[in-house]
């Protein structure tokens, strides 16, 4: 049985390696400290779709300290940081009808995850880019760039 569960374990394991080294695949944490465990995330401009894992490593729930994930110019953050405190919690502090929102996560809490693909069509290598939490208040802290490598 333990050999059985072993050999499993190994197969799972050699399956998940080559995703971890997809070079098109992120993933980003953030914790109850209000703080995201990267200031910087890039992908080469040979992927021309990018999948991004947000996880919430903490406990605390959405409603006090939710996180989400939320991609634009960096020109545009703060527009779409106020709209999206305009928004209200209802509408998980972000108004998805803005187009100059690039992707977006869902707003998540404690022990939540939330994976999205998104196209890479329309941005470019050497781009300025941004990533940041739309949660009221958190953009001050909860941000990174986002680059695109040539
Ligand atoms: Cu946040």
């Amino acid at each position: 049985m333990n050999i059985v569960k072993s050999l499993a374990g190994l197969v799972l394991l050699s399956a998940a390696l080559p995703a971890l080294a997809d070079e098109c695949n992120l993933t980003i944490n953030g914790n109850d400290a209000m703080q995201f465990d990267q200031q910087e995330l890039s992908v080469p401009a040979s992927c021309k779709e990018v999948t991004l894992t947000l996880n919430h490593t903490g406990n605390l729930d959405k409603r006090v300290m939710g996180h989400n994930w939320v991609l634009s110019e960096t020109a545009h953050m703060q527009p779409i940081a106020t709209a999206g405190i305009n928004a209200g919690a209802d509408n998980d502090y972000l108004d998805t009808s803005d187009e100059r929102i690039i992707a977006h996560t869902d707003l998540i809490g404690g022990g939540e995850s939330s994976t999205i693909t998104f196209s890479t069509e329309g941005m470019t290598a050497g781009g300025d880019y941004s990533y940041f939490c739309s949660f009221p208040g958190h953009i001050g802290v909860m941000k990174g760039k986002f680059v695109i490598t040539e």
